[in-house]
C-alpha cells in the first residue's frame, strides 16, 4: 500500500537529500549530480510541498555575483512553475576547509567573522524566498580534543553568533525564526549543543531567544541513545519546536539518515502519533512542515532516489493512518484511562491549594495508604500491545 501525498500534507525535502550523490569517507560518489531544477520539478511531481537548501547546495561556493543571480532567477522560475515552496533555508558552515575548526566557534577570529557574514547574507536570501525558518546546524562547531577549545569562550562565541543573526532578523523585520539543530558528533568528535536538552538550555541564555528554537532530527537524538519523541515533546512543551528533521536510524552509530520509519519503527509510530494527534491531554501542537533529512542509500541509482523520497512520505502517511486509528479505538481510550494517562493531566494540587493545605490534608499524607496505592497495576503492557497491534495493522 503506497499512499499518495499532496502539498496539503506539507512534506518538504532538503535539496542535499535527494541530491546526495553517495560520496562517503570511504568511497567516491556513486551517482551523477542532480540538477536543482530537476529536483524542484520531481519533488513537485511526487506530491511534496516544499524544498529546502543550504546556500551552497544551490549556489556553489565560488560563484560570482552574476552567476548567483542567474542561478536564483532559474530556481525562482522553477518554483513559480511548480508551486513548490521554500519554507526553510540553512547555511553551509562545514564543507569548505576554511571551516575545519568551525564557523561561529573557530579559534580563528577571521574565520568567525567570515562565517557570520555568510550567515547574514543567507538570511537575506531566506527572507527573499519567503522562508519562515532559518536552520543552524553547527556541524563543525566542536572538537576532537578537549584541550583544543576554551569551552566557555566557545559557548560565548556561539551565543554571539546566534544572537547577532537573530538581532539582524529583527532589525530587518524579516518573518524568520532560527532553529538550532542538535547533533552529538559527526563530523566533529564532539559537537557543541549535542542534544535537544543542551539546545533548550542554550536558548534560555540568549538575548534574542524569543525567535530561536530547535530543529531536532530523529537520528541525531538516537545517535546519543536518546528517545526522539521525548525530545520533541520537551521542545514542544517549551514552545521551541520550530522545525523537524525526520529520518531513520538504528542504534548508537554513525548518522545513518535512513528513510523515515526504516530505523526504529516503534519510535516513528509514536513520533507521528504526537505530531498528528498531539498530547493525550491538552498541550502545544506542532504546525510546521514535515521535513525529511535523509540520504538515499549509495547502493541505489536515481530510481532509488525517487523511490526513497516517496517512501518517506508514504511511511509518514501510513503511520498517520495507524496513529489516528489507535487513538480512535474505544479499547485504546479505555486502556489509556485505566493506565492513568488522562489523570496525569490533572494538577497535583487543587486550584489555589497551598503547601500548608496539602500538609493539612490527612488523606494525602499521614493517613495515605501507600501500600494500597502501590497495589495499582498501571497496565502499560496492555496499552503498548494495543499500540503494536495498530501499528502492525492487526486492528
Ligand atoms: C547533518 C544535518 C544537516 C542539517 C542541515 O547531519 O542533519 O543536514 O540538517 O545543515
Ligand atoms: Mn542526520
Ligand atoms: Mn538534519
Amino acid at each position: 500500500m503506497a499512499v499518495q501525498p499532496t502539498p496539503e500534507d506539507r512534506f518538504t525535502f532538503g535539496l542535499w537529500t535527494v541530491g546526495w550523490t553517495g560520496g562517503d569517507p570511504f568511497g567516491v560518489p556513486t551517482r551523477a549530480a542532480l540538477d536543482p531544477l530537476e529536483a524542484v520539478r520531481k519533488l513537485a511531481e511526487i506530491g511534496a510541498y516544499g524544498i529546502t537548501f543550504h546556500d551552497n547546495d544551490l549556489i556553489p561556493f565560488e560563484t560570482t555575483a552574476a552567476e548567483r543571480e542567474l542561478i536564483l532567477k532559474n530556481f525562482k522560475a522553477a518554483l513559480t512553475e511548480t508551486g513548490l515552496k521554500v519554507p526553510m533555508v540553512t547555511t553551509n558552515l562545514f564543507s569548505h576547509p576554511v571551516f575545519k575548526d568551525g564557523g561561529f566557534t573557530s579559534n580563528d577570529r577571521s574565520v568567525r567573522r567570515y562565517a557570520l557574514a555568510k550567515v547574514l547574507t543567507n538570511i537575506d536570501l531566506a527572507a527573499e524566498l519567503g522562508a519562515e525558518t532559518f536552520v543552524m546546524w553547527g556541524g563543525r562547531e566542536g572538537s576532537e580534543y578537549d584541550g583544543s577549545k576554551d569551552l566557555s569562550a566557545a559557548l560565548d562565541r556561539m551565543k554571539e553568533g546566534v544572537d547577532t543573526a537573530a538581532g539582524y532578523i529583527k532589525e530587518k523585520g524579516y518573518g524568520l525564526r532560527i532553529a538550532l539543530e542538535p547533533k552529538p558528533n559527526e563530523p566533529r568528535g564532539d559537537i557543541f549543543l549535542p542534544t535537544v536538552g543542551h539546545g533548550l538550555a542554550f536558548i534560555a541564555q540568549l538575548e534574542h531567544g524569543d525567535i530561536v528554537g530547535l530543529n531536532p532530527e530523529t537520528g541525531h537524538e538516537q545517535m546519543a541513545g536518546l528517545n526522539f519523541t521525548h525530545g520533541i515533546a520537551q521542545a514542544l512543551w517549551a514552545g521551541k519546536l520550530f522545525h523537524i528533521d525526520l529520518n531513520g536510524q538504528r542504534g548508537i552509530k554513525y548518522d545513518q539518515d535512513l528513510v523515515f520509519g526504516h530505523g526504529d519503527l516503534t519510535s516513528a509510530f509514536f513520533t507521528v502519533d504526537l505530531l498528528e494527534n498531539g498530547f493525550p491531554n491538552e498541550g502545544p501542537r506542532y504546525e510546521g512542515p514535515r521535513h525529511f533529512d535523509y540520504k538515499p542509500s549509495r547502493t541505489d541509482g536515481y530510481d532509488g532516489v525517487w523511490d526513497s523520497a516517496k517512501a518517506n512520505m508514504s511511511m509518514y502517511l501510513m503511520l498517520k493512518e495507524r496513529a489516528l486509528a489507535f487513538r480512535a479505538d474505544p479499547e485504546v481510550q479505555e486502556a489509556l484511562r485505566t493506565s492513568g494517562v488522562f489523570e496525569l493531566g490533572e494538577p497535583t494540587l487543587s486550584a489555589g491549594e497551598t503547601p500548608a493545605e496539602l500538609l493539612a490534608d490527612r488523606s494525602a499524607f499521614t493517613e495515605f495508604d501507600a501500600g494500597k496505592a502501590a497495589e495499582r497495576s498501571f497496565a502499560f503492557i496492555r496499552l503498548n500491545q494495543l499500540a503494536m497491534e495498530h501499528l502492525m495493522g492487526a486492528r
